[in-house]
């Protein structure tokens, strides 16, 4: 970073700003994380200089052995983590990663089922402004009203219905477990491949604390970046049969050269989510969202299917607080507390200021918090939320929230 601060004060100044936003502040978005030093290191490395287009062993490119034992390390490593039959580490993020799937599989005009965005699913799944809702005809499922779980009534019966070429699980505000046997039992009998987007979840599917879903699907996508703890980036591993498929659409289907530093980066982090402390961390992850969850509960906060069973949870702020969500994430954020708004199922408010947030655990989780550093966040969510615009109140617990920071290293720092 010295280099940078001489030759480019501005950008330094830029993310000078963020590392102190990251270290004094609560960052509880669900999707976000703290990568290692090591991570960061291979990212910054001096692999972004070079072109690889191709695949270890075959790339239209000179020099490429190194690059090439970095991708085999991190397509190795994936596979030790991940099993599966065949593994493509090169997708330049989980939107890629799924837009290849679609492009092996699917002609334009092919129909899709997947969760609908509003009960907790993901851009690519069907949102009609994203190429996957532009160029694919999309059927939806949602949860039920009553527990707030996958209707899969509901997916039957829109499967028998729109008799979809492909069917996904997979979630991007979703706090239960996936029943991924039964997904691919309603694919099987209406004749659709089956894909499992498990960006959020992977780190918990990793470490085996969440059912395995590359048994049971044809594609199985990811990112790297969430609960994995990687860097940005993507990954897709499928079924034998759709290997050569899977490896055109990525390249050169829908990218040209890889990211080299990206995918060492990867490898880096797939090699530390293959030690017996990266259970114990997602262990704790999802504890500390348990813990979380109930002292909100306890503190009068709705919880969308009243709890979790992963990293992340949805708060009604709006029917106990009368704060909607884009101000509750506002005030938060004045108080030091990162969160993102967020729809709850059968919201009766808009997307720009939904009913809830969305909490998640993972980043806090690896500053080494606990149960009692949730207990503790619970109580000042629960005071910034019924008090949203008491500059005094924000200030008091920004204050606070500092103090606590401080005692958690991130590990840019450690
Ligand atoms: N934007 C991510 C999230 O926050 O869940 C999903 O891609």
């Amino acid at each position: 970073m010295d280099v940078l601060q001489h030759a480019d004060p501005d950008v330094f100044h830029a993310i000078q700003g963020e590392q102190t936003r990251q270290k004094y502040g609560l960052e509880m978005i669900a999707s976000e994380n703290y990568t290692s030093r090591a991570v960061m290191a291979a990212q910054g490395s001096v692999l972004t200089n070079k072109y690889a287009e191709g695949y270890p062993g075959r790339r239209y490119y000179g020099g490429c052995e190194f690059v090439d034992e970095v991708e085999t390390q991190a397509l190795n490593r994936a596979k030790q983590i991940f099993g599966g039959d065949h593994l493509n580490v090169q997708p330049h993020s989980g939107a890629q990663a799924n837009m290849a799937v679609f492009l092996a599989a699917l002609q334009p005009g092919d129909t899709i089922l997947g969760l609908d965005l509003a009960h907790g699913g993901h851009l690519t799944h069907g949102m009609k402004l994203n190429f996957s809702g532009k160029y694919f005809k999309v059927a939806s499922y949602g949860v039920t009203k009553d527990t707030h779980r996958i209707d899969f009534d509901q997916v039957a019966a829109q499967a028998r219905e729109h008799k979809p070429k492909l069917v996904i699980a997979g979630a991007s505000a979703y706090p239960r477990l996936f029943d991924f046997a039964r997904f691919a039992e309603i694919s099987k009998e209406v004749g659709a491949l089956f894909m499992v987007d498990m960006a959020h979840i992977a780190g918990l599917v990793a470490a085996k604390l969440h059912p395995d879903p590359v048994p049971h699907a044809d594609f199985v996508t990811s990112t790297t970046h969430k609960t994995l703890r990687g860097p940005r980036g993507g990954l897709v591993i499928c079924k034998q049969d759709w290997a050569k498929p899977i490896d055109s659409a990525v390249f050169p289907g829908i990218q040209g050269g890889p990211l080299m530093h990206v995918i060492a980066a990867k490898a880096v982090a797939f090699g530390e989510a293959l030690r017996p402390e990266f259970v114990a961390y997602q262990q704790q992850v999802i504890d500390n969202a348990k813990t979380l969850a109930d002292e909100l509960v306890r503190l009068g906060f709705p919880i969308v299917s009243g709890g979790t069973d992963n990293h992340l949870m949805l708060v009604d702020v709006f029917s106990k607080a009368g704060v909607g969500g884009k101000q509750a994430e506002k005030s938060l954020d004045a108080a030091g507390i990162t969160v993102n708004k967020n729809m709850i199922p059968f919201d009766p408010r808009k997307p720009l200021d939904p009913s809830g947030v969305r909490i998640g655990t993972p980043a806090l989780t690896t500053r080494g918090m606990k149960q009692a550093e949730m207990r503790q966040i619970a109580k000042w969510i629960s005071d910034v939320l019924h008090r949203p615009a008491d500059e005094e109140l924000l200030s008091r617990v920004r204050g606070s929230v500092r103090e606590l920071a401080e005692q958690f290293p991130v590990p840019a720092e450690a």
